[in-house]
């Protein structure tokens, strides 16, 4: 069985968000976040789901981080809920809530597992956006504040930070599609929302001075016309991706200067150790090939835009500092079989797929350091709530029972030998011994 090997040193690993799979939305002095407050407008979250539960990871995190550690993963991507660290969005912190984010941490260590922390992963304390939320310029420095908290409180332990996940989705499916919380459909809000979360980016870079290595987190995709001009793909990849790479990389904005004040663009555009790329699937304007298959999401399944993003960021940014997989995964409808089973061919065939696109474009020269899988958990997926199926796990949410599905052995044996295999015969996770 021939293989391709990815660098030694390579981190392999697992992401959740705190919203997502934590539950326990009132327990510890935890505060409602935005997400608690979307989740009861009428039709917003399919089946009415919300995250007061989820996977209850906030209690079971010992048996998950146990999971982790059985498959041989050697980091974990968590965020942190602002809410339970200041419940009220400002002023002194909750110490219950950071008392929590203590334990699991030294948890994962304890199994030789790194944590990589995000601060922000879109759980906004609803008392901040009740105070005009993104679109208020002093959000972001609530979040530096936010920043600094953890950071006395985590640093110890703690030598890898992301400030934010995904800034476009938080501002543009939260202020501009009204898809996500808080569920306003406004142009101009979503802009400042865009650049006040930039903003948020730059003061806590500043703040995680020397703490470790520190990054962002952005979903980008090759954008491809199908059916649409070239113009009409360029003007959406800037409105999706330029919008905030420009800022983070060039100290560039295209927003007007009453929204960004002198100063803010070298706070956003100061050195960051590494980007995190969550890379899906291409973009295509106005539509999707109707040939392509796609996932349970409606996702096209296309490892090669992988590795034309990778070798695209780095052609178009001389400078661009090493990179994270920080997601990358599939939904798909997987059930239990009646052995208590959860086989997952086609997510195992997409991971397959993706790790040897990625290991092309570390060949074609792209510093990449890492592979953080989207998700460990079936969890809340936003909008869609538990209707769609990311996990490697499979969790029961009736019960809380997880299963590691087949994509969950295959990956495992991935990061205890840092091999994939070339196409041919699947990896069986059952072999004898590691490589
Ligand atoms: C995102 C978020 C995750 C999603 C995942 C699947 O990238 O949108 O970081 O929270 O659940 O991407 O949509």
């Amino acid at each position: 069985m021939t293989s391709v090997r990815f660098p030694t040193g390579f981190v392999w690993g697992t992401a959740t968000a705190a919203y997502q799979v934590e539950g326990a939305v009132a327990e510890d002095g935890r505060g409602p976040s935005i997400w608690d407050t979307f989740c009861r407008v009428p039709g917003a979250i399919a089946g009415g789901d919300t995250g007061d539960v989820a996977c209850d990871h906030y209690r079971r995190w010992p048996e998950d981080v146990a999971l982790m550690a059985s498959l041989g993963l050697g980091a974990y991507r968590f965020s942190v809920a602002w809410p339970r660290v200041q419940p009220d969005g400002a002023g002194p912190a909750n110490q219950k809530g950071l008392d929590h984010y203590r334990r699991l941490v030294d948890g994962l260590l304890e199994r030789g597992i790194v944590p990589y922390l995000t601060l922000y992963h879109w759980d906004l304390p609803q008392a901040l956006e009740d105070r005009g939320g993104w679109p208020a310029r002093d959000t972001a420095y609530r979040f530096a504040d936010y920043a600094a908290i953890v950071r006395d409180a985590l640093g110890d332990v703690v030598d890898h930070w992301a400030t934010l996940n995904e800034p476009k989705v938080a501002s543009h499916a939260g202020y501009g599609e009204g898809i996500h919380a808080p569920g306003i459909r406004d142009r101009a809000l979503r802009d400042r929302a865009a650049h006040h979360l930039l903003l948020a980016h730059g003061l806590g870079l500043s703040v995680l001075s020397g703490s470790g290595e520190v990054g962002v987190t952005l979903d980008l995709s090759p954008v491809v016309p199908y059916g649409g001009s070239r113009a009409d793909a360029e003007a959406y990849d800037y409105d999706n991706h330029g919008m905030f790479l420009e800022p983070i990389l060039r100290g560039e904005s295209r927003l007007p200067d009453d929204l960004v004040h002198a100063g803010d663009l070298d706070l956003i555009s100061a050195p960051i150790d590494y980007l995190g790329v969550n890379y899906y699937r291409p973009l295509y304007v106005p539509r999707v090939p109707p040939e392509l298959p796609v996932t349970a999401v409606g996702w096209p399944v296309v490892p090669s835009g992988l590795r034309d993003l990778l070798v695209g960021l780095r052609d178009t940014y001389p400078d661009l500092p090493p990179v994270y997989i920080t997601e990358n995964g599939a939904a798909y409808d997987d059930e239990v079989g009646p052995d208590g089973w959860v086989d997952d061919p086609l997510r195992v065939a997409y991971l397959h797929a993706h790790l040897l696109a990625l290991h092309e474009a570390i060949e074609a020269g792209v510093d990449v350091r890492g592979y953080f899988l989207w998700t460990l958990l079936d969890n809340f997926e936003w909008a869609e709530g538990y209707s769609k199926r990311f996990g490697i796990v499979h969790v029961d949410h009736a019960d809380q029972t997880r299963r590691p599905k087949t994509s969950a052995h295959w990956y495992g044996q991935v990061a205890r030998t840092g091999a994939v295999p070339q196409p041919g015969p699947e990896l069986t996770w059952k072999t004898e011994s590691d490589e």
